[in-house]
């Protein structure tokens, strides 16, 4: 693989410009150094105002070919997934490809065998062990479109996915290790599934040994019948535009929406963006810490890496266990070369001693990722200073379960890296900014929507079962345009720094303020942890700011009155007077949803004084500071 390939800006500006004007050759050349059981007629078509795309019209394909079985003949030995287990002292896994490969084959019998069939769809709710790979890419193999609900969600979320996409085949476990934590998921399947009718069969990974129930007709082990399955099955042969995945992501009112990803596309995304952002080599190893339950460990973990041969970490634990030092332990035990990670959880640990980083040698490592949302400036210096040793480019990637693969992100070694900027467009992504009349804002340093102006094939074909919603959701603010839902700033040489989602903007006395630079203020306090700001009604200004604020230290002694003081005179020293905080209510936690992003929309009705409908609260991390903060409310 190695079509436009860049290794310097310059480079960088040449790619970008030709696959803004030539989008189709740029794509074409790309896609042919993949192996198709048959080429394309044409590589697009689209009418974007019907949110109507298709990339490599009828080219045919699977995608475990190429993320397994051509790799063979050359990097058979070579390790595939390297599975780092919870407990460090339980031993990692090194799994080949010629291993990888039997294991696939061999799922992709057991779900053959259970009547699962090109376009069914089948849900995975495990932990993050190899079967979850495996399941994953078995399914791909037998054309069944894979639905992985992420094994933190409730017996509510999964049973509201499985009947939404249809599933009649569940793959579970008895229960995963999390820290110090088992989690009974089986459960929770069987609470889930009271709901759902219409599954036939749940197969059940053996993991933690915990006793569990297994109905009788429904649940089967699954590795007595992976031992006895063929290592060889034949690859179904799938259409560029066949369904990949489903993978659910939760709008900001009703329903989650299944996002459907189809097969060539998405596969020539992932890898090309993964190949030039990351500037992966050979004998690298990638670990992306995301759960395989979101978008970025699709991508990052599984299909990206493997498309290009790479090693892959998988990781079952958490950061915080057994220790603070364990996300560096690992980079030190498996030579990490590339590390990507949330801000989250690098908030998390740089509120920690840096004795834990220091302890380890992270000197192979070459390149930090950073998603999921706005790093804030502080965190970017630790990330880079700490863990990179000020040696390895931060990309601040930005991108959405709805895109595919990353959007706006620096190319390491390429693109010059600016905190708390995601920089530039990759290759082949047209962003435009566009203001409150609808109009694209031409200009330099202004902010507006973000929106993708010209189709790209990693993106979403639609939201399962209801095309109208997805038209309605992507397609209609802004006819003819992609639009993201987020708000960005465009600088004056043209980087774009996200500003958060566009609902997280407020305008107060007619300016438009965006909440994450403002947290980012605040976050630079020395006593403050963590925060949020949203805006509430006011009289007067239109809109005003209340700030949710998590202190480091809980039991902080100082005059409330005083820190308030410092918080506010922080921010006017930051963003300006006018970004004040009207309220401000310390707390001792904020309401996050398990991807880590905290949910904004429930603290906008707490400070408008609505707590009498808070709408779904079951996909949050800590339900219970919900009613902390209500009755603490100012
Ligand atoms: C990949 C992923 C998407 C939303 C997106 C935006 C936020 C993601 C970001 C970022 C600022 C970044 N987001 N990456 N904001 N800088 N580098 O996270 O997908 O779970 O669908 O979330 O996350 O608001 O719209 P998803």
């Amino acid at each position: 693989m190695g079509a436009y390939e860049i290794k310097s800006l310059e480079q960088y500006f040449k790619v970008y410009k030709k696959s803004v004007r030539e989008p189709r050759k740029f794509w074409s050349k790309i896609a042919e150094d993949f192996v198709w059981y048959k080429k394309w007629d044409k590589v697009l078509e689209h009418r974007l105002e019907d949110a109507e795309v298709k990339w490599f019209v009828n080219g045919k394909l699977n995608i475990t070919k190429n993320c397994i079985d051509r790799h063979l003949a050359k990097r058979g030995d070579k390790t595939a997934i390297i599975f780092e287990p919870n407990d460090p002292k339980e031993e990692a896994q090194h799994i080949s490809y010629n291993e990888l490969y039997v294991r696939v084959c061999k799922m992709a019998n057991v779900l053959r065998d259970q009547g699962v069939k090109k376009g069914d769809r089948v849900c995975i709710y495990l932990p993050m062990i190899p079967e979850l790979a495996v399941a994953v890419l078995a399914c791909a193999r037998i054309g069944a479109i894979h639905s992985v609900v992420f094994a933190g969600f409730s017996s509510t979320a999964l049973s509201t996915r499985v009947r939404d996409c249809g599933s009649k085949v569940l793959i579970t476990s008895d229960g995963g290790f999390r820290g110090n934590k088992t989690i009974d998921l089986k459960s929770i399947v069987d609470e889930a599934l009271e709901d759902c009718p219409e599954m036939e069969s749940v197969l059940v990974v053996k993991r933690t040994g915990a006793g569990i129930d297994m109905k009788k007709g429904r649940d089967i082990w699954l590795q007595p019948l992976l031992e006895e399955a063929s290592g060889e099955s034949i690859a179904e042969v799938m259409d560029a535009e066949d369904p990949l995945f489903i993978l659910y992501t939760s709008g900001s009112t009703g329903r989650p929406k299944g996002m459907l990803h189809t097969t060539a596309g998405y596969m020539i995304y992932t890898a090309y963006t993964f190949k030039n952002v990351f500037q992966y080599e050979e004998k690298d190893v990638f670990w992306c810490t995301a759960d395989i339950g979101w978008v970025t460990g699709h991508s990052y973990i599984l299909y990206g890496p493997l498309a290009n041969g790479a090693t892959t970490v998988m990781f079952e634990g958490v950061p915080s266990y057994p220790d603070f030092g364990r996300f560096w332990e690992v980079v030190d035990k498996h030579k990490v070369t590339q590390f990507y990670t949330a801000p989250t959880a690098i908030r998390a640990l740089a509120k920690e001693s840096t004795d834990w980083v220091t302890r380890y040698d992270l000197s192979s490592l070459k390149v930090l990722g950073s998603v999921g949302e706005p790093i804030n400036e502080e965190a970017w210096h630790w990330y880079n200073d700490h863990v990179g040793n000020k040696k390895c480019p931060v990309v601040d990637t930005w991108w959405q379960t709805e895109t595919g693969g990353l959007m706006i992100s620096p190319v390491a070694f390429a693109t010059p890296t600016k905190p708390t900027y995601a920089t530039l467009p990759l290759p082949g992504v047209q962003p435009v900014l566009m203001d409150e009349k609808r109009n694209e804002i031409e200009n330099n340093q202004v902010v507006g929507s973000l929106c993708i102006k010209f189709p790209w094939p990693g993106m979403a074909r639609t939201i399962w079962g209801d095309h109208r919603r997805y038209k309605e959701t992507y397609f209609s603010a802004f006819p003819g345009k992609y639009f993201s839902g987020d708000g960005a700033l465009r600088d004056e040489v043209g980087y774009y720094r996200i500003t958060g989602r566009v609902d997280d903007v407020v305008i107060v006395s007619g300016h438009n303020l965006g909440t994450a630079p403002i947290e980012d203020a605040i976050n630079e306090h020395p006593a403050v942890a963590e925060s949020a700001i949203v805006g509430f009604p006011h009289e007067v200004k239109g809109n005003a700011l209340c700030g949710y604020i998590m202190l480091k230290e809980t039991g902080e002694t100082r005059n409330r009155e005083n820190l308030t003081r410092e918080i506010n005179q922080h921010i006017s020293e930051h963003i300006g007077p006018i970004a004040k905080l009207d309220k401000i209510q310390f707390v001792n936690g904020l309401p996050k949803t398990r991807s880590g992003k905290i949910m904004r929309r429930i603290l906008r009705k707490i400070a408008s004084g609505d707590t009498s409908n808070l709408g779904d609260t079951s996909t949050l991390l800590n339900p219970e500071v919900v009613s902390e903060i209500i009755d603490s409310a100012v």
